[in-house]
């Protein structure tokens, strides 16, 4: 029986030459494909060790690092199921993921480690390490005298391969469940779809710990063999030294509007390469044009979601569109529908909704939520809202969903809500996204007192501090009267985006 793991895919693609680099450390440290068997292999024991079995999950909280990437290649290869952590998630909010997916083993970094290890054995958590971006902790330690074991699990095409947690609109955050399959239908159609080349070289400055740093990313660089010059995290002066190496980047919008307000940034900077690829959130047409005007190159802009992987993208060969995320990938379709699931006549906006080999498996231990997003017929509804142009190019206009995206990160206003209705004080509060120069959307919160204590601006947000993740917190605090309400008494977030619209530009 064929072996459906996603390692063996990225084992069969692994380049003849011995040196071949696949992560190369900007700290002079560097991960060979040829290495990957050994190494992963080295993990894997270690992960057994530890009890992680087929099916077990693995917690991952940690900074980005080769060790990083070789444990989610080594879970791959158990069978396990990957649950990458934001780094920037606070111990209270890393405790409901914990007590949620019920892990095997829970890997943090080692400044957090007493910390964490508290609330992990809170959760009932049996194993508890540390791995630091810098390559420390005891993972490190253990890993050296580990063998390396050469087993790769079988798994079928529609086991889980990993948990992507996905905040939601009533605040709770979600597992969304990827199989193996879901993952390498993606990677094979973004790779062919892009026309990776033999002697590409990838920038990657985004985060591991999302469908776009770790999957998109990373499984292209996989497939082609491809050198991946490994930032730690998005610093514009490091890009700009790097740029002329590569030929691939991928990144969110803040990347490019952060590279256009740097002086120095221009056609010789960009000479090597190939392709620039945005996503995550919605790319401003302005930014679009510029960039080409500084640099000759259009960047290509596709759309996706954790729970579906990548949906649509402009055109590699054809026209790249501002403003437009292009078509559906090959496999995939597309549909924009009324709320009862019936497809639009094209021109018209509606829902944007899925079907296709990428779209997840459910949302983890919630039958009821999977139910809600899914139409009888299996569509996946996106919450997105689109338009489709007579030839079937996408357009995002808008969203169903009360979402902020903020640099890429999403937040969900219900959950910043419910933490600041906690707080002493407060009567009720609105979240709102106001657009924002850097961040494309600022987390604006509008709040009103209940005249119990005295509120102001920097006391809300101090009082946040340790609930919420720093990406989460509100930029800015206004503190009103009452909030404009509907004749239903729904809250008029129109309103208050209108009001405020100006306060970050
Ligand atoms: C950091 N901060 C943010 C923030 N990132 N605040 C709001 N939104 C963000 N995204 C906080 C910092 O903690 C800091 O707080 C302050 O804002 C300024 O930080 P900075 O130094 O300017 O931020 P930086 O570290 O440079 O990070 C910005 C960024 C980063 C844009 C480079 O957020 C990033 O890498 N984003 C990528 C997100 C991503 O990968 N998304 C993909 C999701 S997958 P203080 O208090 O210290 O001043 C997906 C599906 C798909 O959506 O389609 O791809
Ligand atoms: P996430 O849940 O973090 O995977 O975020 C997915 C959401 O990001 C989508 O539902 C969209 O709202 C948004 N998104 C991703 N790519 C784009 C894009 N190119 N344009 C507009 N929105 C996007």
């Amino acid at each position: 029986m064929q072996n459906a793991n996603l390692y063996r895919l990225f084992e069969q693609r692994i380049p003849n030459d011995p040196d071949a680099v696949f992560l190369d450390g900007i700290d002079g440290r560097q991960l060979r494909y040829s290495e990957i068997p050994s190494r992963s292999g080295q993990m894997l024991s270690l992960l057994q060790q530890h009890g992680v079995k087929k099916g077990d999950r693995v917690v991952v909280q940690v900074d980005k690092s080769i060790e990083a990437v070789l444990l989610y290649l080594a879970c791959l290869r158990a069978g396990a199921i990957y649950i990458p952590l934001n780094t920037a998630y606070t111990p209270a909010e890393v405790g409901y993921f914990l007590g949620d997916a019920t892990p095997r083993l829970f890997v943090c970094t080692p400044a957090k480690k007493v910390d964490l290890e508290a609330v992990a054995k809170d959760r009932g958590v049996a194993s508890v390490l540390s791995l630091g971006g810098a390559a420390d902790g005891e993972l490190i330690d253990a890993l050296e005298s580990q063998p390396a074991s050469n087993e790769v699990v079988q798994v079928e095409a529609d086991e889980l391969a990993s948990i992507l947690y996905t905040s939601g609109t009533t605040g709770r955050s979600k597992g969304a469940m990827l199989s193996h399959a879901n993952l390498a239908s993606n990677a094979r159609v973004l790779f062919n779809t892009w026309q990776w080349q033999n002697d590409d070289v990838l920038l990657h400055a985004l985060p591991i710990f999302h469908v776009h740093g770790l999957f998109v990313a990373l499984h292209c660089a996989l497939l082609g063999g491809s050198r991946v010059i490994f930032l730690p995290r998005y610093d514009v002066a490091t890009v700009m030294r790097k740029l002329p190496e590569a030929t691939v980047m991928m990144g969110v919008p803040t990347f490019y509007t952060r590279l256009l307000e740097h002086e120095e940034f221009g056609r010789e900077t960009c000479a090597n390469m190939r392709l620039f690829v945005s996503g995550s959130a919605p790319l401003l047409a302005e930014t679009h044009r510029e960039f080409e005007a500084r640099t000759g190159h259009r960047i290509l802009e596709r759309y996706g979601m954790t729970e579906t992987g990548m949906i649509t993208s402009n055109p590699y060969a054809g026209e790249r569109l501002a403003g437009t995320v292009g078509y559906a990938l090959p496999g995939i379709s597309v549909r924009v529908a009324d709320d009862y699931g019936r497809a639009l006549p094209r021109g018209e906006a509606g829902v944007l909704e899925i079907t296709g080999p990428n779209v997840f498996q459910g949302y983890w231990q919630m039958p009821e939520k999977t139910a809600e997003e899914f139409r009888p017929d299996g569509w996946f509804i996106t919450g997105d809202i689109a338009v489709m142009a007579d030839d079937e190019r996408v357009t995002i206009v808008g969203r169903a969903k009360d979402l902020i995206i903020s640099g890429g990160f999403n937040v969900y206003p219900k959950e910043i809500e419910s933490a600041i209705d906690d707080l002493p004080g407060i009567k009720e509060s609105a979240v709102i996204g106001i657009p924002h120069p850097d961040f494309g959307e600022g987390v604006t919160a509008v709040v009103v007192p209940d005249g119990s204590t005295e509120l102001s601006e920097p006391s809300v947000i101090a009082a946040l501090k340790d609930r919420l993740a720093r990406f989460k917190q509100p930029k800015r605090v206004f503190i009103v009267d009452a909030l404009p309400r509907n004749t239903m008494g729904k809250v008029q977030k129109n309103i208050l985006r209108d009001t405020y619209r100006d306060i970050f530009t």
